[in-house]
């Protein structure tokens, strides 16, 4: 970045810093990775100079001949990587997985129709429907949520939601129970997935769910991708009506959003995608997609997906040894959701120590949350980085047994208030010396920057 650093210091100088405190901590928060030099160069490349409304062939601009190669190449990676069935095609213009599901809203449904997904708590995604009321908790005991009076995503603004829960005493989804409420409420659109449900979802049983009410059936796989891309978990492609992703998590193919269905549905998303939400698409993105999804086809990413999950598995068993409580007493992907209401510090809390120890976290809610939010009872942990970076089941014990130290050093300090907290545990000697014992493990794996 030679350029950057003559010209433009202030900013060369926070990137590297940026690099450096990548290189030297543990990324965990499960939807973060990172990427091959090759998707950054594409995507860093001059094709972020060029506008191209409209859709292969048929732009609003002229000289997009380049532009037409590069997506219509991507259209056709993203099928191969997908197995998709002969009369199913993608999008790949849509910018981001929020965008992603808008357009399929905006395709396939009328304003004020009733949609369906994963209560937020419990793993679900905002853009799935969210809505609240500040400081009234939903009832616990019910398998159903209809929302509250703050209609804090354009999902719920514009349509009406309803969310299932996972069941109370397994915090698995219960398939009969969502066929119950589907059957009552008959909603246009059931969707699945979202960021914290750690276990595989049946497909052809939502399918069936969906049929029975009449709904489109929407597989959000945001965070799964590259596991389904690569075989590590099942795919819905082929059963579900359309299927949105992310491409910047466990695909590792740079940031941006690709939807797959039915080439009919597919024309109709096109036009929701634009002129119905968006202008122009992001063409580097789109080029750092088509590299990524043709690094998905190599032995070396199925590897990669593969070990991903057993060090998820491998994380699991070794914290719940710390008595950790594993939401769902497990996973099948990149994630684990902890209850930590056995433990001296909440999901805030922890999350702060532990970025101090130099392993990045995220706090989260957890399934029968009766806490904020912005404080919750849980923490989200993702092995996508770290594997990435070679990190296998040895690593990933060491982890787990530093990830109970922080918890073991930073009791002391559970009752401050949180800003004399994040003091206490910055100036801890202790913490430090985790966070220098993280920074010779990454040392040990870099990342190839
Ligand atoms: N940012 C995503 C995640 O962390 O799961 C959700 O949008």
């Amino acid at each position: 970045m030679s350029n950057l650093e003559a010209q433009d210091p202030e900013v060369h100088e926070l990137i590297k810093l940026e690099t450096q405190r990548q290189q030297t901590k543990l990324s965990m928060i499960p939807s973060e990775n990172f990427f091959s030099k090759a998707v950054r160069e594409a995507t860093g490349s001059v094709l972020s100079h060029k506008y191209a409304e409209g859709n292969i062939g048929r732009r609003y601009y002229e000289g997009n001949k380049f532009i037409d190669k590069i997506e219509k190449l991507t259209i056709e990676r993203a099928k191969q990587a997908f197995n998709l069935p002969p009369n199913w095609s993608a999008n790949v213009q849509t910018l981001s997985g929020s965008t992603a599901n808008l357009s399929v809203y905006l395709a396939l449904l009328n304003i004020g129709d009733y949609i369906m997904g994963l209560y937020l708590p419990d793993g679900g995604h905002l853009s799935h429907g969210w809505s609240y009321t500040p400081k009234v908790p939903a009832d616990p005991n019910k398998t159903v949520y209809y929302g509250g009076k703050q209609k804090v995503n354009i999902s719920s603004k514009i349509f009406n939601t309803i969310s299932y829960k996972t069941d109370p005493k397994t915090q698995l989804l219960d398939y009969d129970e969502i066929e119950r409420i589907a059957l009552l409420q008959k909603p246009k659109l059931i969707i699945t997935g979202g960021t914290a449900y750690p276990r595989e979802i049946d497909y052809q049983r939502m399918k069936q769910i969906a049929d029975k009410v009449g709904a489109f059936y929407l597989a959000d796989i945001a965070h799964e991708a590259g596991l389904i891309a690569a075989g590590a978990m099942n795919s819905p492609v082929g059963i579900a009506d359309v299927v949105t992703m992310t491409t910047h998590k466990t695909l590792r193919s740079g940031r941006g959003a690709i939807i797959l269905a039915h080439e009919d549905t597919i024309k109709k998303i096109n036009k929701a995608v634009l002129p119905g939400l968006l202008g122009g698409p992001f063409n580097h993105s789109i080029a750092g997609i088509c590299v990524g999804l043709k690094e998905t086809q190599t032995d070396k990413f199925k590897e990669y997906a593969f070990q991903t999950v057993k060090n998820a598995k491998h994380l699991a068993e070794e914290l719940a040894k710390f008595d950790f409580k594993i939401i769902s007493k497990g996973t099948d992907k990149h994630l684990i959701l902890i209850d930590l209401t056995n433990k001296p510090l909440l999901g805030k809390k922890f999350a702060r120590a532990l970025d101090h120890a130099g392993i990045v976290a995220n706090y989260n809610t957890i399934p029968q949350e009766t806490k904020s939010p912005l404080n919750p009872s849980g923490l989200r942990l993702g092995t996508p980085w770290i594997t990435g970076r070679g990190m296998k089941e040895a690593e990933i014990s060491k982890i787990a047994l530093l990830i109970n130290q922080v918890m073991k050093i930073t009791e002391q300090y559970k009752d401050l208030k949180f800003k004399d907290f994040k003091e206490a545990v910055s100036a801890d000697i202790e913490i430090q010396k985790i966070a220098n014992e993280v920074k010779v493990m990454c040392e040990q794996f870099p990342l190839d920057m």
